[in-house]
């Protein structure tokens, strides 16, 4: 399959096309057995539910689960480290760990029949993204605690894949790699293509004459902007995946190839539900909102109710790829990572949809938090594109501000760096340094 042909290649036709009222059925079933689990193996849950007064039998449909609490990244934190567990710590085969800026890191835990079930979504996963069984994997999220790398690696492996484990960094070989190898599938953050897509100028090599077709990207917020900066720099189709620790990592929705148009969120295994940020009442389709997931086979770890903190909608209009589940807009950011700039918020992937449209801008920026007396103050600090002279600097910092005001409605600094000034990524990218402290 080339890049982005339709070639209806579907890891599990059946489940994937399966009706929506069929799979309703199937998520109240398997949704009882969790909760049922879960009650009877977490005190955590026990206490939460008994607190209310909710049993797992009440569970006679899937709008009941609507009683039951919230579980927060705070609940994880508590129980730290193994808490959460709904199995003996003998039976957990691995855990992974979100380090998180404060606090403890949380800790998620898998039992073997939970590492089975994520190495097979991953592999539905990078299929629908375009991977093909027989396609060379260059994997670039990192190894380790952060589940990107190892989520990728074992859903590639069970696709058929010949996996190129190179995780984040060492950008110059990796380019080399690229090249010898022949990658079709390359699987990093979007703001770490972009700094391989420098390496590959640095080294001479055009990337567009490489044979990868697909960009599997994910674990960050980005725009669509920085996908047509990616898809014209490397002559691929860059889709959006989006997972989090808590719930399995990669792996929890994507977009398909063919309609790059929302992310189909895997309903066999997770139930999404969109809820008010600030009352918890459930919203419905095409409503805004925060999105609340519970896993429904997950046996070490259960997740009933997670409050992801992502804010987006789901629609379950069909999409042309024929697969039935539900779809989420692209993620614009975290509830936690909404900047209040004199009253407006703002999320910094909104910052980046104005910037990706700007003559004369690369693609790499940071906001920078400043406080003046009681106010606080945005700088937009963006780096110039190689071919701007610094006389234009004026007039590009003056068209950010003036484009940001119109179309966000903030006032802030632009200020224009030259090349290479803004620190790269290799894994997430830091977009926010907050200098307020
Ligand atoms: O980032 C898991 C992952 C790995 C997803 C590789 C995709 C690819 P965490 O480190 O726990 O897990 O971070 C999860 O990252 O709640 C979102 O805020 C953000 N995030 C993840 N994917 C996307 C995306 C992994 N496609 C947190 N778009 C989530 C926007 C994303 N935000």
């Amino acid at each position: 399959m080339s890049g982005g042909t339709y070639d209806g290649y579907l890891r599990n036709p059946e489940v994937e096309t399966l009706p929506r009222d069929k799979l309703r059925e199937l998520q109240l079933e398997k949704l009882q057995k969790t909760a049922f689990h879960a009650y009877a193996n977490v005190p955590r849950y026990k206490a939460a539910w008994d607190a209310v007064g909710a049993l797992p039998g009440d569970l006679k449909s899937l709008s009941d689960l609507a009683k039951f609490p919230f579980t927060v990244k705070d609940d994880l934190r508590a129980c730290y480290p193994f808490g959460m567990f709904a199995v003996p710590r003998d039976q957990v085969a691995r855990v992974h760990a979100s380090s998180g800026t404060t606090g403890r890191p949380t800790v998620v835990g898998y039992a073997k029949e939970d590492l089975n079930a994520w190495a097979e979504i991953m592999a539905r996963t990078l299929s629908c993204a375009g991977a093909r069984p027989g396609d060379i994997v260059h994997n670039a999220f990192g190894y380790g605690l952060f589940t990107g790398g190892l989520g990728v690696h074992y859903g590639a492996e069970r696709l058929g894949c010949t996996v190129v484990p190179v995780s984040g960094g060492m950008s110059e070989r990796q380019i080399l790699l690229l090249r010898d190898f022949g990658a079709r599938v390359l699987c990093a953050t979007p703001s770490y293509a972009l700094s391989l897509a420098e390496a590959a100028d640095r080294a001479g090599v055009d990337l567009r004459k490489l044979p990868v077709a697909v960009g599997f990207f994910g674990a960050e917020p980005w725009s669509e902007g920085l996908r047509a900066a990616l898809d014209e720099r490397w002559g691929f189709k860059a889709v959006d995946n989006y997972g989090l620790s808590e719930i399995i990592g990669p792996g929890v929705a994507c977009e398909c190839v063919e309609a790059r148009d929302g992310l189909h969120g895997w309903e066999d295994l997770f139930l999404f539900e969109i809820i008010d940020p600030d009352t918890g009442e459930v919203r419905g389709m095409e409503e805004e909102g925060e999105l609340v997931i519970t896993t429904l086979a997950k046996w070490a770890q259960p997740m009933i109710r997670y409050r992801t903190r992502d804010i987006t909608r789901l629609t379950d209009a069909p999409c042309l790829c024929g697969r039935t589940h539900v779809r989420l807009k692209r993620v614009t950011g975290r509830s936690d990572d909404m900047l209040i700039i004199r009253g407006v918020n703002v999320y910094p992937s909104q910052v980046e949809s104005v910037l990706m449209g700007l003559p004369g801008t690369a693609p790499h920026y940071q906001l920078v938090i400043t406080r003046d007396g009681a106010l606080d103050n945005l700088t937009v600090a963006v780096e110039a594109a190689a071919n701007s002279s610094v006389g234009d600097f004026d007039e590009i910092s003056g068209n950010i501000r003036r484009k940001l005001k119109e179309t966000i409605g903030i006032t802030c600094r632009a200020v224009v760096l030259a090349p290479g000034e803004i620190p790269r990524s290799e894994g997430k990218a830091v977009r926010v340094r907050d200098d307020r402290k």
